[in-house]
């Protein structure tokens, strides 16, 4: 058990370190993710937009987010066209903390107009990252990853 425990904090640590240095890598290129974010940040309107090979990954919400349920949209864009018929699943997940367990939640969005949606239950308030994985046409899983507060 105790092994179980250490286990699931190295990976949430490795977790972490990952997501930290995207996020560095991100800004290094003079495409912060919180620079993107709008003004409306405060209402804790997700709007987080992501680069990979020649994708535009587009993650939002069209209310703010809350504890409980969130819908959420992605919209891919390749060379300026959406593209629409990828496969799109996402994972909002929180490291452990003292008093508190690793928790996650996993979906697989489903094709809403040429975005995509996703129901999303948050069960806590805090600091919450989420890996979204897409698969086009060449069968490329591709990941991004970010952060969302609420
Ligand atoms: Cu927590």
């Amino acid at each position: 058990m105790i092994k179980n425990k250490i286990l699931v904090t190295l990976f949430a640590i490795l977790f972490s370190l990952t997501s930290l240095q995207a996020e560095g890598m991100k800004c290094a290129a003079g495409k912060c993710g919180a620079s993107m974010k709008s003004s409306t940040s405060d209402s804790k309107l997700l709007k987080d937009m992501h680069k990979k090979d020649d994708f535009k990954i587009i993650l939002e919400s069209k209310k703010p987010l809350v504890v409980g349920n969130n819908e959420i949209f992605v919209t891919l864009m390749k060379n300026g066209k959406k593209v629409t018929d990828a496969k799109v699943k996402i994972k909002f997940f929180m490291p452990e903390m003292p008093g508190m367990p690793y928790m996650e939640f996993k979906e697989k969005l489903k094709k809403a107009g040429d975005s995509y949606k996703a129901n999303i239950n948050l069960s806590m308030g805090g600091t919450w990252q989420y890996q979204l994985k897409f698969k086009d046409s060449d069968k490329k899983v591709r990941t991004v990853r970010g952060s969302v507060n609420i």
